[in-house]
């Protein structure tokens, strides 16, 4: 992608109006622009960084056999009216009436809308477990939409669904979508930790959050610091495993502001393993068993000839708001310089020729370049603009591809300037860049 051609606008100074670092790159480098509070449209940089997300989100819901369906944003009130959630959504719940007079409304969540779907076909307990998912846009008319794409009022959710037989089967699920979680935030280079949490206007008993370290994250954490030792790497997607790695996490005091109680943090975790801090949200489980398929009548068939209420749970990932939060925990403000995550970045490589009057040839050099790692499927953006390279080298740290190629005095003959951002410059082969970055794509 030549920058010249792109829809890149790129701001000299941070934005007044942003407060936290995540809202002031998205706004600089030009990923979104607001359309109303709360909501925004999506420009190039920013949407190809969300639909990676989202590509590595899907994977790992498909990984735990879940399927993917899509879910309509208006829905109609009368299966909300059925739930009893009509009345008690209250205010956050933007409704719509249509020109028959109908009430409508904007769906804030799909617990509702997806019962809806599953009892009108499913009858038996033979086909049980379902596990359903949509990547849908979401309306909450937040009381304080803030910081750009974290908190907004539209935003991009995946949400899945899990129905089964039993309490113990949907455990089963909710165990899946667990380890699913610590799977898709590893890939995104994120170290997200679940925390017991609370459930609010979705239900049931037990919940946990998934929260990642930020000063700026709006959720306040009391945890025992040995949980970020842990990991998933060994889990398989078998009861026994499942279980093992949820007990493991839990072994560990991990909760929320609404769950804290300091006794029982003094007590439990001892001083030095103590941290209270701040976190952002961006994945939230919970089970509820049969609240919704109770008021909604979605029962199954059991094996004896009796009939029961399936047990379900859902699933959150907030896509459009990870964004967001990757940027939290990954850009170096002080210094102006972001660095994707291979697995997300929207380019793998900047291309940065120095480019002389009336000297075409570093520009033919790096088109030469780029064609040679476009047959080895990496993808380059080039400043072929004739600013100075030091305003070129501060526009290609914000737009944050994780390595660089300066086309100029040093990159002579075969050998180039290259450099990982944030590592040491060094001189070598187009060959030996294209092994390095390859290496690093194939183990994400
Ligand atoms: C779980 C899936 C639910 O809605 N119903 C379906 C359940 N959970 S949740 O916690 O309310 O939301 C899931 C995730 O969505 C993100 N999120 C938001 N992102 C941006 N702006 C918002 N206003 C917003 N509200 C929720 C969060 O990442 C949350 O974990």
């Amino acid at each position: 992608m030549l920058l010249s051609n792109s829809f890149i606008p790129i701001l000299r100074d941070n934005p007044s109006e942003a407060k936290i670092k995540s809202h002031q790159l998205m706004l600089r480098v030009g990923m979104i622009k607001q359309a109303s509070a709360g909501i925004y449209s999506w420009l190039p940089l920013g949407f190809k960084i969300m639909k990676k997300i989202e590509d590595i989100v899907r994977q790992e819901q498909n990984k735990i056999g879940a399927q993917e369906i899509l879910m309509p944003t208006i829905q109609s009130s009368d299966i909300w009216k059925e739930s009893g959630r009509y009345d008690d959504y209250g205010e956050e719940m933007l409704r719509i009436k249509d020109r028959q007079n109908r009430d409508m409304l904007y769906g804030p969540t799909n617990e509702e809308q997806v019962t809806e779907i599953f009892r009108s076909s499913i009858k038996s307990y033979k086909s049980l477990p379902q596990l359903l998912y949509h990547i849908q846009w979401k309306f909450r008319d937040e009381i304080r939409p803030r910081f750009g794409i974290m908190r907004g009022r539209e935003f991009y959710m995946k949400d899945a669904y899990s129905f089964d037989v039993s309490d113990e089967e949907a455990l089963y699920s909710y165990n899946k979508f667990f380890l699913s979680y610590l799977r898709t935030f590893k890939r995104l280079s994120l170290t997200a930790i679940p925390m017991a949490a609370d459930t609010g206007p979705i239900g049931g008993n037990l919940s946990h959050e998934f929260i990642i370290l930020a000063e700026t994250g709006e959720s306040k954490i009391f945890t025992d610091k040995r949980i970020f030792d842990l990991n998933s790497d060994d889990t398989e997607l078998k009861r026994d495993s499942l279980d093992n790695m949820r007990k493991k996490y839990e072994a560990f005091y991990a909760v929320t502001d609404e769950k804290f109680n300091k006794k029982e943090f003094e007590k439990i975790v001892t001083e030095n393993n103590r941290l209270i801090t701040k976190g952002i949200e961006v994945g939230h489980i919970f089970y509820f068993g049969d609240k919704y398929s109770k008021s909604m009548g979605a029962s199954v068939d059991l094996p004896g000839g009796k009939k029961d209420f399936v047990k379900m749970g859902s699933y959150g990932i907030g896509v459009s708001r990870l964004v967001g939060a990757i940027i939290e925990a990954k850009y170096d403000d002080k210094n102006e310089i972001m660095k994707w995550p291979l697995s997300v970045a929207p380019y793998d490589i900047a291309l940065i020729p120095m480019i002389k009057k009336n000297d075409s040839s570093a520009m033919e050099k790096t088109i030469n370049i780029n064609n040679e790692l476009l047959k080895n499927n990496i993808e380059a953006v080039i400043d072929d603009t004739d600013e100075n390279i030091s305003s070129k080298i501060k526009k290609m740290n914000l737009i944050g591809a994780p390595f660089q190629i300066i086309i100029g005095k040093k990159s002579e003959g075969d050998l180039l300037e290259f450099k990982e951002v944030g590592g040491e410059t060094k001189n070598i082969p187009l060959s030996k860049i294209i092994e390095t970055i390859t290496n690093k794509k194939n183990s994400i």
